[in-house]
């Protein structure tokens, strides 16, 4: 692989893929340096970053991605900005869109000009395969149209013009990556992996939307960020790449994985009123990325074990993150649908 540019700016490092990708370059490069900028939003946590707060090369900045002084003031003592900072949540955007538009877009635009300003070496934004909007056949290609149908996609999307946008009017070398659905440790327990397995350790019951029968492709995420380790390091300026791992599921089959790994019952589910504008498949190209010679280590049950078993020897780390405002978002999130829920077999 080629090398990495040396100094590297890393936003949303605290949270769950930011600081994976953090904890491997890390280990990986010791020529590497890394500067996380993180706000440590509700989904941040500096645990996430516990391995890694101790080596030189690492330096911790509290911060806000949308606050232009702060990021001009970092931008200059690095090579390469690495975004991953973003509100990560769609049920939480149907909620409350704002702070999507003001990190995902507006944050966005920050970066770019820092990068700009700087002239970096490379600018990598970490986008999603939600931007292609529902694919009911086939698979999404990089140079497909954009159908976000959700605020956090429409937001993601806003900032994937900008890129490209910074791209061919300023001559950024910026590179755009759009992934599947990540699973893995150090997953904030909103999303569904962690949500069940964490549901269903505790006996609570697991909020399965509609028919259960949507389509996600999943990627373990140190896949992911050996996609984006090889892109930064070799992919060409301009360029988008999508990343999958090939692993399509319906959300029931994959309910019914999970609670077979933790010999829980079926009965534990509940069919709850759906999302709001629910996507029903994903689906991404992955050739552009296999090209330059990346394909996933993991294999889907062995990744999905592994991960399942993390959250159920690690309570410690996601205990206290089910308390407090969290208590809160899951009474206004789930309650009345729970309570209007049906049982299925
Ligand atoms: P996450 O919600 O776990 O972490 C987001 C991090 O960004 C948190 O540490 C948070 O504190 C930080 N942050 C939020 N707003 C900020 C701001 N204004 N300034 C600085 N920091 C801010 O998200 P994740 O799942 O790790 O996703 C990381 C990126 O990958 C996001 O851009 C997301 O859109 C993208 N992505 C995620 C997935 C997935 O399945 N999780 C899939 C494809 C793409
Ligand atoms: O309680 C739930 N019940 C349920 O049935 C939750 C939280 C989700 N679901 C369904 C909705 C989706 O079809 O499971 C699927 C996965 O949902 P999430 O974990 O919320 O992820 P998703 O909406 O697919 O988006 C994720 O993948 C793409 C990340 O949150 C995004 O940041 C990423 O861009």
């Amino acid at each position: 692989m080629g090398r990495l540019p040396a100094r590297l700016l890393v936003t949303g490092g605290a949270g769950f893929i930011g600081s994976a990708f953090t904890r491997r370059v890390l280990s990986r490069h010791p020529d590497v340096s890394v500067t996380v900028l993180d706000k440590l939003t509700y989904a941040g946590n500096r645990a996430n970053l516990a391995d890694v707060e101790s080596d030189p090369r690492f330096t911790f900045v509290q911060g806000d991605i949308a606050d232009a002084e702060l990021v001009a003031r970092l931008a200059p003592d690095v090579d390469a900005i690495v975004n991953f900072a973003a509100e990560s949540h769609v049920d939480r955007s149907i909620e409350e869109p704002d702070a999507f538009i003001r990190t995902d877009v507006y944050g966005t635009f920050v970066l770019l000009e820092a990068a700009r300003r700087s002239a970096h070496q490379r600018y990598m934004q970490i986008s999603t395969d939600e931007v292609y909007g529902h694919v009911p056949d086939g698979s999404s290609g990089e140079g497909d149209p954009l159908h976000p149908r959700s605020p956090y996609s429409a937001s993601k999307a806003g900032g994937d013009l900008l890129v490209g946008a910074y791209h061919t009017t300023y001559d950024v070398p910026t590179l755009l990556t759009r992934a599947s659905n990540n699973f893995g440790p150090y997953q904030y327990p909103e999303k569904i992996i962690p949500l069940f397995v964490t549901n269903a350790l505790d006996g609570e019951p697991l909020p399965l939307y509609g028919d259960g029968l949507q389509i996600r492709d999943w990627v373990f995420v140190d896949d992911h960020c050996d996609a984006l380790e090889l892109v930064l390091a070799e992919g060409a300026p301009g360029r988008t790449y999508n990343v999958g791992g090939g692993n399509e599921r319906t959300n029931l089959e994959l309910t019914r994985a999970i609670l077979a790994l933790l010999d829980r019952p079926m009965s534990l589910v509940r069919s709850v009123p759906d999302r709001a504008g629910h996507d029903r498949r994903y689906s991404v190209d992955t050739s552009a990325l296999r090209a330059l010679g990346w394909a996933p280590a993991h294999d889907f049950d062995t990744a999905l074990r592994l991960t399942v078993d993390w959250y159920r020897d690690n309570e410690p780390w996601w205990r206290p993150l089910k308390s407090g405002e969290y208590r809160d978002y899951y009474r206004r999130q789930y309650g009345d649908r729970l309570a209007s829920g049906t049982a299925i077999e």
